[in-house]
């Protein structure tokens, strides 16, 4: 089963390569590097080339490289991964490498050239992330589930919640659950604003109580396997007002206008378009200041964007977020976030909580 899925992405990625007309890849981004091997430990490097894939790693993680990714020809380096990669590539008598230009740092770029003299290099960007786009039924399996865990833990929090109670306890209520039901690391710091901070696209929890009649809102993700999943729900303690509840109605009707769009064939742009023009007829246009959605996979953030003008196509098994918000400095904020697989027919919400307005 594990040969079976990573040796069709590696696979893929060398028919990648072929097309680019690319002789072999260092891969250094940990999800990419996670996505062709199975390897989750911190540090190692992967080379990709025609005959051979190699991983390189230190030797803490020599015995999780090879239970992890057993096909993979495996090298311990002791001093430099550079040295060991110079090695290799003589070796294989590589004369060209493609890295990736978007993670590799100036100084080790430098060293490469310095160790590589006679290797062209050549910078690549998104190869393997094109890879990641569409996720296999495995990938998608293990989103459901941090989808899974992500929304019980919002459900458990509505029994758990007290007004008084500083956001960044009700960060670590959340946080814990989603621990302790088989979850990794959040997938990224737990945002509660409550409040005028609710006007903060991304304002992770502080030291501020929570009161009776705010707004609160609370955009949290479990990791499951290394997969995210990314949910927001805005909630109203004890007691709401007029114009809460308008912009909170708006917000969750611009959020069904994005995903009454979605379907393969439609252009990422067109279904951002959507939200943002019905919140513009309704007057917040200003107040929507971000992009409508992002993808989800190994990585909290990445392709596709729902984004103004983004000329993606939707594809069946693409995952992304649909996250419309309106932010009024001063006032507060309301988001709706759901992760959404993009399915053959349509689409299918997999954060499993509802949108109605909860008052508790
Ligand atoms: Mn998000």
């Amino acid at each position: 089963m594990t040969a079976g899925f990573h040796g069709e992405r590696l696979k893929k990625a060398r028919h990648h390569l072929a097309t680019q007309k690319l002789e072999a890849l260092l891969v250094a981004k940990p999800e990419n590097r996670r996505y062709l091997s199975g390897f989750t430990g911190d540090a190692g490097m992967l080379l990709v080339a025609p005959g051979n894939a190699v991983l390189f790693t230190d030797g803490r993680y020599q015995e999780q490289a090879r239970l992890e990714a057993p096909n993979w020809e495996l090298i311990i380096y002791k001093g430099s991964f550079i040295e060991a990669l110079a090695e290799i590539c003589t070796e294989l008598r590589l004369q060209e490498i493609g890295f990736e230009k978007d993670y590799l740092t100036y100084q080790q770029f430098e060293k490469l050239q310095e160790h590589l003299p006679h290797v062209a290099l050549r910078p690549v960007t998104g190869l393997i992330e094109k890879l990641r786009l569409i996720k296999d039924v495995r990938e998608i399996s293990l989103i459901q589930e941090a989808a899974v865990i992500t929304g019980a833990a919002l459900w458990y929090l509505l029994g758990a919640l007290k007004y008084g109670q500083p956001e960044q306890e009700v960060a670590g209520i959340l946080e814990f659950f989603m621990r302790r039901h088989g979850g990794g690391l959040p997938a990224f710091e737990t945002i509660v604003a409550a409040g005028e901070r609710g006007a903060l696209p991304h304002g992770i929890a502080s030291e501020q109580r929570i009161r009776r009649g705010q707004l609160v809102v609370i955009d949290l993700g479990a990791s499951y396997q290394g997969y995210a999943a990314d949910l927001t729900r805005t909630i109203c303690l004890g007691r709401i007002d007029a114009r809460q509840r308008e912009i909170y109605e708006v917000v969750r009707e611009a959020q069904a206008c994005a995903l009454a769009k979605i379907r393969p064939g439609v252009r990422a742009g067109e279904v951002d378009a959507a939200a943002r023009e019905f919140l513009a007829a309704r007057g917040y246009g200003e107040y929507f200041s971000h992009a409508l959605g992002h993808g989800v996979g190994l990585s909290v953030h990445e392709e596709p964007r729902l984004a103004a003008r983004q000329e993606t196509v939707l594809e069946p098994g693409m995952v992304v977020t649909v996250e419309p918000g309106v932010y009024l400095p001063g006032w507060g904020g309301v988001r709706i976030e759901d992760t959404v697989l993009i399915a053959q027919n349509g689409y299918e919400i997999l954060t499993p909580v509802t949108k109605d307005l909860l008052v508790i």
